[in-house]
């Protein structure tokens, strides 16, 4: 095929005139937007350090990831055997991040998380066989069994609900961070979303309000690679979503979401900021989306390399490693941990199975308003 040669019939631009499109960019302003980019990328630098570390802290993390892994296994389970209404929508390979948050956060702060968050869930102390229930439509559920998915809040775990419209729990977290800075309560808000989730408005009205109020709040981007069908190259061309913090003049924080302990050194750092008065960050937490976007989606869509590469970076298998290696846990210590964390899903299941569907005559009961 011929190429054929650009020609213009523009004008010559007179460089000594200004553009009229563009106003010049004021010399201070540059200097003001350069300082506010105050970003940390910690995403690529080898697994953080357990030196010096609190060994309570160290294991509670893992028995974290290892229920959060175990409870997933379940479910997938759950899932082929037909015990559940719908679909299963997988944190799995999302287990350092949800369990490196909820460890971060304090019990009074508020919870706003993705629909891939069980590890924070179980983590705050939502019984699994309620969280199973949900996926059932069954009595025991938060919401009584009128949702089957993880659309649920349990006020009294401070733990709202990640409604079906992404990211809407975005500015009801503003909304909180807001409150708890009128009424002087010492509680930051976080809000969890996926990368895909970070094209929508509310992401960005939600964050630059924050910024602008300098609210207690942590916006965390779970960044898994692919939006139900859509992958990053078609979501963004800004390479990275911690970047659009310095769209807003706020810190922003990459770590590896593979990585519990990155995870949480990036959270604490963030909460801690948001709690003494230092305002919003976003934090994006990378990792990869290993099943369907849901468990009825083969995700055929996914190039087998990008999978292959991240399979080798299991959460839970890393850090049990990690662990052993550095003497905190033994090899026999790590299988009774996971041992007792099957068990335990498999009790829950029970408990889930044989618990009874709602009474259809309460149906309108705590809907809207009682
Ligand atoms: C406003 C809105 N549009 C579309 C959907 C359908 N939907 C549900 S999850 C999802 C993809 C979400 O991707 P991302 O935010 O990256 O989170 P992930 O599921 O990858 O964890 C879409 C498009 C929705 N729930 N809400």
């Amino acid at each position: 095929m011929a190429t054929r040669k650009r020609t213009s019939t523009a004008p010559e631009k007179d460089s000594t005139k200004p553009s009229t499109l563009a106003p010049p960019v004021e010399k201070n302003l540059s200097a003001e937007v350069l300082a506010a980019l105050d970003i940390t990328d910690t995403s690529m630098n080898p697994p953080a350090s357990l030196e010096g570390r609190d060994h309570e802290l160290l294991k509670k993390l893992y028995d974290g990831v290892v229920k959060a892994r175990a409870f997933e296994d379940r479910m997938h389970s759950m899932y082929r055997a037909g015990d559940l209404l719908g679909s299963y929508y997988s944190g799995n390979w999302h287990e350092a991040i949800s369990v490196g948050t909820m460890a971060a956060m304090e019990e009074r702060d508020y919870y706003c998380p993705l629909h891939r968050d069980v590890g924070g869930h179980l983590m705050r102390g939502m019984p699994p066989e309620q969280i199973m229930g949900s996926f059932m439509g069954k009595s025991i559920a938060p919401t009584g069994g009128r949702d089957g998915t993880l659309h649920y809040g349990r006020l009294d775990l401070n733990t709202y609900n990640p409604p079906s419209h992404i990211p809407a729990n975005y500015p009801v977290a503003t909304g909180m961070a807001f409150a708890a800075k009128y009424r002087g309560e010492d509680r930051v808000a976080v809000a969890i979303c996926g990368d895909g989730s970070t094209s929508r408005a509310d992401f960005h009205e939600s964050v630059n309000i924050a910024g602008a109020m300098q609210l207690p709040a942590v916006f965390q981007v779970q960044n898994n690679q692919i939006a139900m069908g859509t992958k990053l190259s078609m979501q963004t061309n800004s390479g990275s979503f911690v970047i659009k913090a310095a769209a807003y003049g706020i810190p922003g924080i990459k770590c590896d979401g593979t990585d519990v302990i990155a995870v949480y050194d990036a959270m604490k750092e963030a909460i801690d900021r948001a709690r003494s008065g230092g305002g919003p960050t976003i934090v994006e937490a990378v990792t990869m989306r290993m099943h369907g976007h849901a468990e009825h989606d083969g995700a055929e869509y996914v190039d087998p390399a990008l999978k292959e590469e991240w399979g080798k970076r299991d959460p839970v298998e890393l850090y049990e490693k990690r662990l052993i290696e550095a003497g905190v846990i033994s090899e026999e210590e790590a299988a009774e941990t996971r041992e007792a964390a099957r068990k335990w899903a498999i009790a829950a299941r029970k408990i889930a199975i044989t618990a009874p569907m709602p009474d259809p005559t309460n149906i309108e009961e705590g809907v809207y308003a009682d």
